[in-house]
């Protein structure tokens, strides 16, 4: 089985985001097959779409791994499920996204999974974490993310200092 390179975006709007973000970080190093190469600092955002919601944490991690794209997926959702029932006791339904952004320069068009992240491009909280972890990082089409960067609406977007 080869190994594969996964860069996944992790988001989450709870009242204590951060730690969520931070244990996901975690529980994305202990995957089966999978190790994590790296992690952005963490950043606060501001809410994308329905402002009447708190600021979210966003951070990109970066995995190696042996699973498949869609083995891949059905782990971050598993992962989810797990943060996602804790916040449906405490606070709500939306605890944790992981969206899986890029593997290797692979291009997919799935029922269940679209790569690249068909809003990665879009999203300052995505493009800018990805940058810090690797500036030189193109789509699989060819497109510098480096190039994105002064387009996007990085107001409302700062990292937090880390906590370790
Ligand atoms: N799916 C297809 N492609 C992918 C992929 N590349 N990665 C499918 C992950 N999932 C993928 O996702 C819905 C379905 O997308 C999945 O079943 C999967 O098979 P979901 O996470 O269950 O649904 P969702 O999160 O409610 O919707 P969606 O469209 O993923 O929402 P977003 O786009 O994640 O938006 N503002 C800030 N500042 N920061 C944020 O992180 N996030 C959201 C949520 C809104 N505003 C935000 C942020
Ligand atoms: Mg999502």
């Amino acid at each position: 089985m080869s190994s594969h390179r996964a860069w996944i975006g992790l988001g989450s709007n709870l009242d204590d985001p951060r730690r969520h973000i931070e244990q996901a970080l975690e529980e994305l190093d202990r995957l089966p097959l999978t190790r994590r190469l790296g992690a952005s600092r963490c950043y606060v955002s501001r809410p994308l779409g329905p402002r009447d919601q708190p600021d979210f944490i966003n951070a990109v991690a970066l995995l190696e791994t042996r699973l498949s794209p869609l083995a891949l997926l059905d782990q971050l959702q598993a992962l989810e499920q797990r943060h996602r029932r804790v916040r449906a006791r405490r606070w709500g339904p939306r605890t944790l996204d992981l969206d899986l952004l890029l593997f290797d320069d692979s291009v997919l068009s799935l029922p269940r999974l679209s790569v690249p992240h068909p809003e990665l491009t879009h999203r300052a909280f995505v493009v800018l974490p990805l940058l810090e972890l690797a500036p030189t990082l193109a789509l699989p089409d060819g497109l510098r993310l480096a190039g994105l960067a002064e387009a996007l609406e990085a107001d409302g977007l700062a990292p937090l200092l880390p906590t370790t």
